[in-house]
């Protein structure tokens, strides 16, 4: 509960109808797409301004205030939950288009956009915003940029952090900075810009970004390839890679497909079932490129890594091939999957497949597990179906030790316990499968001189 003094210093910021205190409202604003947590936050504000929201901050401080701040809660590790009575702070209202500057091909807006307007502002000037997954039509930029959102063009056009140029953010001391200004080149000492993107908002609230646009793509074709054996798709992938600049190399397994022609209606791609699909993408200036995917195709069957494929003769099928590997998240909630989002470098990818395939294989024989991902960035999500039978508590135990286990072997293959989804609550107990002593130290020194009372997402990420 709010005492009624910061209720009225909030609303006095911000206005009345901007306070949000209704258990539905709470509940609402309080999780993201995980389903562990119980939202419990002791307030939701609304600001509309930077001033607004470096006002809530100061007021934060005084109070000894946590605040969580909230995006589109698209999230997947917890990061912005508020169990704890944390105050949300959601962007929500700071949705638009500050200043687009097509000589820099650079825009910049609020931090509450959705995704999906960002790539359609950018197409409208005839460019594009490469940053794509399932969740664009509602997450948000800044909830993009605290989580350095990967996504399906990883391969070709990098993550988030490629994209932003500038961001102006109100820090846990609630100062406004502005980091780096748009600037391509500038060399000037640390670039804080940088520490908060992936920072999951515990450094501060990002309020407005400077997006860096890419020329509008090319055509492109999408292929699926039907592969028998694990380890080969990534032999696939060196072959495709070598000769073609792809634009995204995905993969899924049988049980995904089924779960999601069963549960979407999809058509399947073609009447060969194989164990594993790979989907890729390509953009395309001249038919001999098309060509050239054709022979490598053929080059695949003949070395029997691909047992059947079919590439698109138009952008719907196009699009109707990767709904197959779009929609498989959302498919899957309903059995309130457990996630793991881990990664390796590619060139470990073969050997590592193995024997994490083994070890839920001898481990979990019990458990349904999903595996699907961008094996082009070297980056699996591995989700765990839980069994009826099973309680979430019960099931969330089982899965805590599987997650050891998976944390154990990426230590080994130097890999990281959350590639893209972020750390959050999920993840932190295995962070340190990931980042040294020193570095989670270091972390914690970081959060401090730009958060000295720790008020800014406590407990995410780290304690
Ligand atoms: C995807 O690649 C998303 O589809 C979600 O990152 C993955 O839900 C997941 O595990
Ligand atoms: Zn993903």
């Amino acid at each position: 509960m709010l005492p009624q003094r910061i209720i009225e210093q909030l609303i006095a910021i911000v206005g009345e109808s901007r306070l949000l205190l209704e258990a539905d409202d709470l509940k609402r604003f309080g999780v993201d797409r995980t389903t562990l947590w119980q939202a419990a936050p002791c307030g939701v504000v609304l600001p509309g301004t930077v001033e607004e929201v470096q006002s809530i901050v100061r007021l934060a401080n005084q109070c000894n205030l946590a605040i969580v701040p909230s995006g589109g809660r698209t999230g997947l590790s917890g990061g912005a939950v508020a169990k704890d009575g944390e105050l949300v702070v959601a962007l929500d209202r700071m949705n638009q288009v500050i200043e687009f500057n097509p000589m820099d091909r650079s825009v910049t807006v609020g931090a509450g956009m959705i995704t999906g307007q960002l790539q359609q502002f950018a197409e409208e000037q005839g460019l594009f915003y490469p940053v794509d997954f399932a969740s664009s039509g509602s997450s948000q930029v800044g909830g993009n940029i605290a989580t350095n959102a990967g996504g399906i063009k990883v391969i070709k056009y990098g993550m988030t952090r490629n994209w932003v140029v500038g961001l102006k953010v109100v820090n846990g001391a609630g100062d406004v900075i502005e980091l780096n200004k748009g600037l391509a080149k500038n060399n000037t000492g640390y670039d804080l810009r940088h520490l908060f993107i992936g920072s999951e908002g515990t450094l501060g609230l990002i309020c407005e970004a400077t997006i860096q646009l890419a020329r509008a793509p090319l055509e492109s074709s999408v292929m699926v390839l039907g592969i028998e054996n694990f380890a080969e798709i990534v032999d696939v992938l060196a072959c495709f890679s070598h000769d073609l600049d792809l634009s995204a190399f995905e993969f899924f397994s049988q049980l995904a497909l089924e779960k999601v022609v069963a549960h979407r209606g999809h058509a399947v791609p073609f009447q060969t079932e194989t164990a594993f699909y790979a989907l890729l993408e390509f953009e395309h200036s001249s038919p001999e490129i098309v060509d050239k995917a054709m022979a490598l195709f053929e080059h695949c069957l003949d070395k029997g890594w691909v047992m059947d494929g079919v590439i698109s003769q138009s952008l719907s099928q196009a699009k109707n091939l990767w709904k197959l590997r779009e929609d498989i998240s959302e498919t899957l909630w309903q059995w309130q999957p457990y996630k793991n989002d881990i990664s390796v470098r590619i060139s470990r990818m073969a050997d590592f497949l193995g024997e994490v395939d083994q070890l839920v294989m001898e481990q979990y024989p019990d458990f349904e597990i999903i595996w699907y991902g961008h094996i082009g960035d070297g980056n699996l999500h591995l989700n765990i179906l839980k069994p009826e039978l099973l309680s979430v508590d019960q099931f969330h135990n089982k899965c805590v030790n599987v997650s050891t286990d998976i944390g154990q072997l990426l230590a080994k293959y130097e890999g990281s316990v959350s590639a893209e989804h972020g750390v959050g609550l999920l993840k932190k107990d295995y962070l340190h499968y990931s980042r040294s002593a020193v570095e989670m130290d270091m972390m914690r020194s970081i959060k401090r001189a730009f958060d000295p009372n720790h008020i800014m997402n406590p407990g995410k990420l780290f304690d």
